[in-house]
This record gives structure tokens, sequence and C-alpha cells, in this order.
């Protein structure tokens, strides 16, 4: 970069971003880190406001201060000397004044570094929203777009023994993201998932995927490896203790597969067993516990194990009052505790991937779940650049989480009008899904017609599970519509009633009439699990939602305030409305 010519530079060149951007970071850089020792880099971060962008358009990662002919780059910055920001963190808990803020943010820390003897170190980044521009010692190490999935940059040979990193994070909502600029959640920013560094050696572990193979009569594992670095031809060793097995796998041209028998005791939410698994591969090696189940349909059941199931679940989103996005592990575990508590089964992660750790704690407390990315509402559907973004964050996910047993459905999407373009996006994603992972169901939350009452999407051809998010009774008013619509739909594939779901401020009271009340709210409960409890395509239930959530669309003074108040809990999960009861009791009485 010109330094000299810099001061002017910076703001005259409004194409200051084109550079950053032609260097993508994406699933490409994945590596596998499950049961790997991390560092973290968690921590103070010294923070600032960078609304105007001046970090990336005048270089401030490169330090100068001055050239070598005494021009001075303006003295607009002081890494060492702003605020702290906790990490991870949504800046928008840590402080009022950040509340609203949606915009660019400059973080960063020193390090010390000292090297163990490995040959590579990466970075990881939980995840940052939406996007994220990375810098080491005065290098751009390039710049993620999506706002819930993890990502890596490779630090081999840029370490020292004092490190300065930065982080341009920038949360603004845009018509081409994903989600796109409306949503019907509060949009958080920051690096709000954890920072770690991982160290390996020369060649490593780049990715591993381990199953049941599907229709095998549960008798059989695959597993397969993709290995990094110059030992690419040789022979992993993978370990089942508990289960005596130790079966080779061999890498050839970086790539290894094997398929062994083996009887493990299959995992389901009543029997949530899990193995510990160890792979190594020349010096490098992972321990990790994996479950074993398989999920199919077959015409319109789902089935775990062989066996017939209906998921009882309900929906949540990644948020508590108290730390935004940033969700501790206690209240994850309060999460599925209180769907345990309200007999369910299974819960549907909406609206995109939540934290990893969700989907760990799943596995061990034995809750199936729905996995979702945020391709919601109105998408640019025929933007390219938009589906690349979308496609991107599918593979993100799916990397991270296809050896967590809970993990039963990806979904591509949530409540899109059925348009050509959106038909050649979600069914590129759904397929995209089914290609990389052939073990589980691929759905999306699909809008109704509610013009002629009927589950008719032509999406649904490209999917195992029609997800269907209905509102009879709250915004489709005519209750007896509900009926209609079943009788008309003949769906060849199970249905799960993704949504359905009212408005209730908790502890307003009135009459089965009030909108905005508990009253109202379990009325509508009662009167949608009498009906779905009929329907012989319905296959699961994931009503709208667990608890409270921040809804900046959500203007109602009384009812509402600035939250969607279709919870079953308040936002502090401090009360159960009466609606959790009539789930509670619906989910007991009906079949496994
Ligand atoms: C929906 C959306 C969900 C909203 C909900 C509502 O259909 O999928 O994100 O929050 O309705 O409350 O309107």
């Amino acid at each position: 970069m010109n330094h000299a010519a810099n001061f002017v530079d910076s703001i005259h060149n409004e194409s200051f971003e084109d550079r950053y951007l032609a260097k993508k970071i994406t699933h490409h850089s994945m590596i596998y880190d499950h049961g790997r020792e991390k560092e973290s880099l968690n921590g103070y971060w010294h923070f600032g406001i960078d609304q105007y962008d001046t970090c990336l358009r005048a270089n401030w990662y490169e330090e100068v201060y001055e050239d070598a002919e005494g021009r001075s780059n303006p003295m607009d910055f002081s890494f060492d000397e702003w605020e702290t920001m906790k990490v991870p963190s949504c800046w928008n808990m840590q402080k009022e004044k950040y509340f609203y803020y949606e915009g660019s943010v400059v973080y960063t820390r020193t390090f010390q570094y000292r090297n163990r003897g490995e040959e590579r170190v990466f970075i990881k980044f939980g995840a940052v929203n939406y996007d994220a521009k990375i810098f080491l010692n005065r290098e751009y190490l390039g710049c993620h777009k999506g706002g819930s999935t993890p990502f890596f940059v490779e630090a081999t040979g840029l370490l020292q023994k004092q490190n300065r990193i930065i982080v341009v994070a920038n949360n603004t909502r845009k018509r081409n993201h994903v989600p796109t600029d409306n949503t019907d959640w509060f949009n958080y920013g920051g690096i709000y998932r954890d920072v770690e560094l991982i160290r390996l050696p020369e060649t490593f572990m780049k990715d591993f995927t381990i199953s049941l193979v599907p229709d095998s009569g549960f008798s059989k594992i695959r597993v397969e490896l993709e290995v990094e670095g110059s030992k690419r031809n040789g022979w992993a060793e993978v370990r089942i203790d508990e289960l005596g097995i130790v079966f080779p796998v061999e890498v050839a041209d970086g790539k290894g597969a094997a398929v062994i028998d083996a009887k493990p005791e299959l995992w389901s939410p009543e029997h949530p067993k899990l193995y510990e698994v160890k792979v190594a591969y020349e010096n490098d090696s992972i321990r990790e516990k994996i479950g074993f189940r398989e999920i199919r349909v077959s015409g319109t059941d789902i089935l775990l194990n062989g066996n017939k199931i209906f998921l009882k679940g309900i929906s949540a989103h990644e948020e508590s009052v108290l730390n935004g996005k940033a969700v501790t592990e206690e209240e994850i575990i309060e999460n599925f505790t209180l769907a345990k508590e309200m007999n369910c089964n299974y819960m549907r992660l909406a609206h995109y991937p939540h934290t990893e750790k969700a989907a760990k704690i799943a596995d061990e407390m034995g809750i199936m779940l729905w996995e979702e990315i945020p391709v919601y509402w109105a998408i640019q559907f025929h933007n390219e650049e938009t589906y690349q973004d979308a496609e991107n964050q599918l593979t993100e996910l799916i990397k991270r989480d296809r050896n967590r047993a809970s993990v039963i459905i990806w979904s591509v999407g949530n409540e899109n009008a059925d348009t050509d373009a959106r038909l050649k996006f979600m069914s590129s994603l759904a397929m995209k899904a089914k290609e990389l992972d052939p073990t589980r169901l691929v759905s999306a939350a699909c809008l109704l017609d509610h013009v002629h009452h009927i589950i008719d999407d032509r999406l649904a051809e490209y999917l195992d599970v029609i997800g269907a998010n209905q509102y009879y009774g709250w915004y489709q008013t005519d209750f007896n519509n509900l009926i209609k619509l079943f009788e008309n739909s003949k769906p060849d594939k199970p249905v799960i009633i993704t949504e359905f779901g009212a408005d209730a401020k908790a502890g307003h009271r009135g009459t089965a009439d009030d909108k905005g009340t508990e009253d109202c709210q379990s009325d509508i409960y009662r009167k949608q699990v009498q009906v779905l409890e009929q329907i012989p395509y319905v296959k699961g239930i994931s009503p709208w939602i667990l608890y409270d959530f921040r809804c900046p669309r959500r203007l109602h003074p009384i009812t509402q305030n600035y939250y969607n108040t279709k919870g079953l809990l308040n936002a502090d999960k401090t009360y159960k409305k009466p609606a959790f009861y009539v789930m509670q009791d619906f989910y007991k009485k009906i079949r496994p």
C-alpha cells in the first residue's frame, strides 16, 4: 500500500472496500476443530466504533504513522488506548449507548505466542456478525461473510513473540445479505462466539466425518477423512475402545474412507448414548464423543433407528435478555431443560446456525435438532453472490455439525414466496445439503397458500420433510380454514408444523378474544393441537416459540414493547404462560 499517499487516498477512494472483499474466507479454509485442544483468545479486546470505516480506508492495520519522507498519517486512532469490549459478547449488551448501533467496529488486542513445536497455527472465530475482516501483524488475512458460522485463518509464519490482531466487524443489514435487511429478530453485533488459537503439525486432519451407514441394519460405521500437508499417503487409525474397535483407514492423495462392522448402542432422546472416538494420523489426533443413529423417512413417516417417531418440539431463537446472541452454556442447558419439562424430544433452532455448543449439549441431553440457515423472507434470490453466500453458510454449518447425532434435519430457509428465482435458489441449496450429508433429512419452513388453504410449495419436491408455518387463529383469523387446509392437502411426505402461535404478554389476562392476552394464546394453542393431532401426515410440531425475544418490528407499547411475545415463557424465562402447559399436556398424551 502507498503510505505516503495514504492520507489523501483514504478520503477520496470510494472503492476502498474492493481490495478487502477480493480475499474471501470461506468453508474451504475450515479445519476440523472438534476434539482438539485450543487456546482462548477471548477476553477484553480494545474496541472502537468506526462508523465511516476509516480503519479500512486509511489502512490503520499497517500502523504507519509517518512515512520515510516525514509525511504523517493523521493520528486518528490509538489501538491500545481505546476502551475495551468483552469477547465474546454482543456490543449491544455491554453499554446502553451501543444498544442500537449497527455498523462498522474495530476490535484489536495483542497476545504473546511461543512456539511449542507446532508447524501450523490457525485462529478460529466461532462467529462474527455479519462480516469480519481479519488482520494479523500488519497482514490482511481475508473477509468472512455470514453472521452465524465459524471461520478460520492461518497464522503460520506470521506469529512473533508479541502479536497484534485486528478484526473489523460490521453488522450493517443489507438487501443482498443472508438474512436480508428485514427480519423478525434483533440484529446483534460483534465477535459473539469464542476466538481460539489452534496448534497443529505440518500434516493434519482437515476434515473428519463419521456416521452409521444408512440402511445397513445399524451395523456399519463409515469414516471419511481429509488430510492437509505433505504426508498425503498413509494410514489413519480409528479407535472406539468401548466397542473394542480399532480400524485402519487408508489415506491416498489426502483422502481416506472406510466402512467397519460395528453394533453400537443407538443414540436416541431416551438413550443419548455417546462413544469416545479417537482418530490418529501421523502426528495429529482427535478425541471426540459421538452418537450413532439413523434418521430417514418412509412415506409420510419419520423413522429414528427404524422406529416411527413424532417430533414433539418447540422453536427457539439464540438469545437471552442478558447476553443477546452470546448465550452461555448454562442458558443453552436451561432451554433444553425447559423443553424437556414440556415433554419435548426435539427443538427447532431458528432461524440461523446457533452456537455449535447447542448441538453438543443436545447430543448429551437427548434432544433432536432442526438446524437452519438464514434464508429468511425476501432474500435476493436472483443474485448469484447472495446464493454463494447462502451456500457457503450452509456448507460451514454442515461441516461444523455433521458428526452430531442430535442434528436430524438441515433447513434451507424460512417463509419465502414461491417464485421461479426462489425455487432455483433453494432447490440448489437442498441438493447441496444432500450432497454434503446424505445421512440427514433436508427441509425448509414453507409458506402455505393462504388463499386456497393448501400446502402447496414447489420446493417440496426437493425436501424430505415439508416444514409448514401457519398462524390460523392469529394472522389468519378464521381458525376453520386450518381444517380446510388439511382437507385440501395430500402431501406424500411427512409434514412438520414448523410454527404456529400467538402473542401474549406475560400476566396479561382477558378473554379468548382479547388479542395479546395469555387467554387468547392458550385458546389458540388448544384449538391447534386438537386439529393437528388428527392429521396422519403431521409428524412433528415446533410452535413459535419457547420464550419472548427482542424484535425491532414489535411496537405495541402494552403487549410487545419491542419484544415478540409469542413465547411460552417470558423473555427472562422466569414465568411460564398457560400455553406452556397446553403443550406439556399434549406432548405427554400423544404417541412417542
Ligand atoms: C413467522 C416467522 C418468525 C416470526 C413469526 C411471528 O412466520 O417465521 O420468524 O417471528 O412468524 O411472530 O410473526
